[in-house]
């Protein structure tokens, strides 16, 4: 109830009546008067007037389940919302609900996590009050090697929310970060349940540095926000709305092609590497190339010096610019 007034509130101009409220929802007028006293305790400052009813005056980065709840305009994605002040990590959750047979679409957001996971056991940097800790539930059908693509998805859906949000330039680090100037603002961690044949279920977790203006010092060099880079406070809530969004629209063509085939373009497009000089660090030995964009599996394509081009999968090795982190 408490998404559905607060809908109706950010979509009236000027003020609504209790009686209105109370007869769209069918409910009481305490009950109506509860939740409007819960929303100014997250934050929303609520004008209430004798015989008018009720105003939104201001809305905050206030990240709760029902202000996300409200701005989604997705058609499947995050329909079931869970959403947590603090937890240990939410690909963690995500698959915990995964195993208990959620929905595919289900979106687990977190306000911090005591816990957060980078890959190959690295950790994640999640403080409190300014960040985005979100983790998407996905159920295709398809063959497990298909799943290290959705990584990429989610990259691209995160870059184009930040371009479209924030101005920012944003782009992507092959396979799994989003950087702004050369710095980490997003990381990607994408995990999954399987057999031979087919999937059970994805984990794609996100984290996007939204509002943070300081980090670890191990990471400083490294790390970036989008506050940082762009000396304003960006509301999450609405980040992550534009993020499902571009990710169901992304993710609905791969299921489509069965490939990355119909985004190759667009994701070429955000490819901070592009036609650049790259560094394969590959556990046997590390080598030198050109990054022509990826094929339709999502490897990344870099051609040697001799003009062979080499199909570099995710997972085995990391991928350097020359000159530092991108
Ligand atoms: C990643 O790993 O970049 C994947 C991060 C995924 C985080 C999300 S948050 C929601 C969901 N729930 C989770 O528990 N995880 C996911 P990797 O490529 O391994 O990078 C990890 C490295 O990035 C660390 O070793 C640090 O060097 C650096 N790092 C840690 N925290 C950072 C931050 N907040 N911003 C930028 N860089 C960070």
């Amino acid at each position: 109830m408490k998404t559905e007034i607060l809908t109706i509130l950010k979509e009236t101009e000027g003020f609504v009546s209790g009686q209105d409220l109370c007869g769209r929802l069918n409910v009481s007028r305490t009950a109506v008067w509860k939740v409007i006293r819960q929303l100014e305790e997250e934050g929303y400052q609520i004008e209430a007037v004798r015989n008018k009813g009720y105003r939104l005056v201001q809305v905050a980065d206030v990240m709760t389940e029902a202000e996300i709840g409200s701005r989604l305009k997705t058609d499947w994605l995050g329909k079931h919302l869970v959403y947590y002040y603090e937890t240990d990590s939410t690909n963690v959750q995500a698959k915990k609900l995964a195993e208990a047979g959620c929905p595919n679409g289900t979106l687990v957001v977190a306000d911090c996590q005591a816990a957060g996971k980078g890959r190959r056991g690295r950790s994640w940097s999640s403080p409190h009050g300014s960040s985005i800790y979100m983790s998407f539930v996905l159920r295709p059908d398809l063959p497990p090697y298909c799943a290290s693509s959705v990584t990429l998805i989610a990259g691209m859906a995160v870059a184009s929310a930040v371009r479209e949000e924030t101005g920012l330039d944003a782009q992507i680090k092959w396979p799994n970060d989003v950087v702004i100037n050369g710095k980490k603002i997003c990381g990607i961690l994408t995990e999954m349940s399987a057999e031979l044949e087919n999937i059970h279920y994805i984990v794609t977790g996100v984290g996007i540095n939204v509002n943070q203006q300081e980090f670890p010092e191990e990471i400083q060099h490294m790390a970036s926000s989008l506050r940082l880079e762009s000396g304003k406070t960006w509301n999450r809530s609405s980040l992550i709305a534009a993020a499902a969004r571009a990710f169901e629209g992304y993710y609905e063509k791969f299921l489509a092609a069965k490939d990355l085939s119909l985004l190759k373009e667009d994701y070429e497009g955000l490819l901070a590497n592009l036609g650049k000089e790259v560094v394969v660090l590959d556990p046997k030995g590390s080598w030198q190339g050109i990054c022509r964009g990826i094929d339709r599996e999502g490897e990344l394509l870099v051609e040697l010096s001799d003009g062979q081009v080499e199909a570099v999968r995710s997972g085995e090795v990391s991928v350097r610019g020359i000159y530092g982190y991108v």
